[in-house]
């Protein structure tokens, strides 16, 4: 493949696992996003500020000095707000349609659809059915799913005024909503009607289609995503602490290494049910290998974790690179976060690419198509591929890079619960007492255009020598793993009030809550958090954080983040610069809305500063030291 410009490749990543696997692409002459990125530099101006807009054959148009609007007369700010608006919408849709194949996987079930499937945490199952107003008394399980799936399926349609898990959220904040009109009604609802403002011609007032993001991305938080979370607790079980292990050097050099991409359990668990079947890896055993390795990528990497403890080989600027060891004999993908150029990669080795859902097929990889009646049989003719592949391994082409790093995971809000005691008081008593200073969520992704994972470990590594406890999702859990900071003895690193509780509780000073439809659960406890204090969200000393963010889906969660009271720091800015009211209400005004707002900031440590200021205000707000 051609290269035009050369990679510094110390500058590209903080990690040595990556860093070699990029000299070893170099040398086995492939390309990856950072050698992309490279060859897209510098970005067109126009669209990186937003102000480029194709959303009808009058245009394209796009502002500049020379033409102020478009052919009808739409301004920089309502193309921004429109384009932003449709950003959010497909990072909404995204997590939204993971929920609803959540549902119908819960629906299959209670319908006795499926064998392969079942309810693994009826406890919870009961719990959350009795919570959002469904009859449980002398029901049977199934017949409780029933209606839990059904309550769940009216979430993404139009007949209802608010979404079910509306009821978790702090009155205040309730009421607010409803006064800026942005109570979420129905997940398909916000997301078509975003649709349908954004068309030539309907919703030409940028700070109102602004509104329709906050009520489209709360839609999301509030139940396409939170749905996703407890549901898959539910059928899969919901996590309890454990250890695992993370880098690429979880990849096992004389087994059948086979690795899961994309999103929802529904595929990853039964590919590891297959890979424990005794006849499979006798199979394995036949063709050469000591066993067979399942190794997670991404989010349904982090699914797997929390909650079985299946190692991760790396988050999303590592999946090109687990190919580049030449160790990978096959990887499933379901949906989103999958690079295209997986396919081209692979095959430049023995990789097979496996893809399941109808909704994401890649051109050159084969598809295997998951189904609710047949997940197991699928999955394990997928590991019977995989087997088959290792014969095709080139041993001189192999290079594991790296140990793998100790970390533990598995903190639902349930175990946190249990951790302490069994109720929230513990972690409210350290927070007035200022051993813990405050909390932030830092989630999702890798972007090329940062030196690989260093915002996300610098940014985790501060604030929890501020006393600030850190809540790591997404693609951030392998980041802050992998520097070691995702276990107890990180309480050394953390500052003197919070490594005391940590050691205390036998905790990290991160704390892994999952994947990043599981950001909910962080919403969820900072519901809890204000509810048991009396307060909104918005009064507590919390943020979020996505310093090394790309996806639509990121642009969505942060948007709710914010939308639900949460003050949240981006290291980049989504594509609105181009629009002076749509920047100035991201990053100010919406605080006087909604008590949040934007912050921007690329330098980790900068951002700590700022994070850790804006929780002070927040402490002293509550009266506290
Ligand atoms: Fe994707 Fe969820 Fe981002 Fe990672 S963190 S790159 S969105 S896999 Ni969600
Ligand atoms: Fe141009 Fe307006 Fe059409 Fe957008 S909607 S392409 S600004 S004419």
């Amino acid at each position: 493949m051609a290269k035009e410009k050369t990679l510094n490749i110390q500058e590209c990543s903080i990690w040595t696992d990556a860093q070699k696997m990029l000299e070893k692409a170099e040398r086995d002459g492939i390309e990856t996003a950072w050698h992309r990125l490279k060859q897209q530099t510098p970005h067109c101006n126009f669209g990186e500020t937003g102000v480029c807009c194709r959303n009808c054959t009058m245009g394209p148009c796009r502002i500049s000095k020379k033409a102020s609007v478009g052919v009808c007369g739409a301004d920089a700010n309502v193309i921004v707000a429109r384009n932003f608006g449709r950003f959010v919408a497909g990072g909404a849709a995204g997590h939204s349609d993971h929920g609803r194949d959540c549902i119908e996987a819960l629906h299959a079930v209670a319908h006795g659809q499926t064998k392969d499937y079942t309810i693994k945490d009826e406890k919870k199952l009961f719990r959350i059915a009795r919570e959002l107003g469904i009859e449980t008394e002398e029901k049977d399980v199934l017949d409780v799913a029933k209606d839990l799936a059904a309550e769940f399926f009216e979430n993404y349609g139009s007949t209802k005024n608010q979404l079910s898990f509306i009821c978790r959220v702090p009155e205040a904040r309730r009421k607010l909503w409803d006064k800026l009109g942005i109570t979420p009604r129905g997940m398909d609802r916000e997301i078509a009607e975003m649709m349908h403002r954004t068309h030539m011609g309907c919703d030409n007032d940028a700070p109102n289609t602004l509104l329709h993001c906050l009520r489209t991305c709360l839609a999301d938080g509030w139940a396409g995503s939170m749905i996703a979370t407890e549901i898959s607790d539910i059928l899969f079980g919901t996590p309890r602490p454990h250890k695992a292990k993370v880098n690429l050097g979880v990849l096992k050099e004389d087994h059948v290494n086979i690795l899961v991409h994309g999103h929802n359990p529904i595929v990853s668990e039964k590919i590891l049910e297959a890979v424990n079947d005794p006849e499979l890896i006798a199979l394995a055993k036949e063709k050469g290998a000591k066993g067979i390795n399942l190794a997670g990528l991404c989010c349904t990497g982090n699914e797997l974790m929390m909650r079985h403890g299946i190692p991760m080989a790396g988050n999303h600027l590592m999946t090109e690179l687990v190919i580049i060891t030449g160790a990978a004999e096959l990887i499933i993908v379901d949906y989103q976060c999958i690079m295209p150029s997986l396919v081209q990669i692979a095959s430049c080795y023995h990789t097979k690419i496996v893809t399941t859902a109808d909704k994401a097929r890649f051109t050159g990889a084969e598809h295997v198509k998951f189904e609710m009646h047949n997940g197991l049989e699928q999955a394990k003719k997928v590991v019977r591929m995989a087997i088959e592949r290792y014969t095709l391994r080139n041993p001189d082409r192999v290079e594991i890079p790296s140990d793998p790093v100790d970390i533990m995971t598995g903190f639902s809000n349930e175990a946190i619960i249990d951790a302490l005691g069994g109720s929230l008081t513990p972690l409210i008593d350290a927070i007035k007492a200022g051993k813990i200073r405050g909390a932030v969520g830092i989630v999702g992704c890798n972007n090329p255009k940062y030196k690989h994972d260093y915002c996300n470990v610098n940014l985790a590594k501060e604030l929890i020598k501020k006393d600030i406890l850190v809540l790591a999702t997404g693609c951030v859990t392998t980041a802050t793993g992998k520097a070691g900071l995702l276990v107890p003895e990180a309480k050394e690193l953390a500052g003197p009030g919070l490594a005391e509780i940590c050691g205390l509780l036998g905790i990290p000073p991160v704390i892994h809550m999952g994947s990043c439809v599981d950001n909910t659960r962080i919403l969820q406890l900072c519901a809890l958090l204000a509810n048991e204090l009396g307060i909104d969200i918005s009064d507590l000393p919390v943020a979020a954080s996505s310093p090394e963010w790309y996806s639509e889906k990121a642009a969505a969660i942060g948007t709710y983040a914010v939308a639900s009271g949460i003050y949240t720091h981006l290291g980049h800015p989504p594509n609105i610069t181009g629009s002076e009211v749509v920047t100035n209400l991201a990053l100010s005004g919406l605080d006087d809305l909604v008590g949040a707002c934007f912050l921007i900031e690329p330098d980790p440590f900068k951002a700590a500063e700022k994070i850790d200021q804006r929780i002070q205000q927040k402490r002293e707000a509550l009266g506290l030291k």
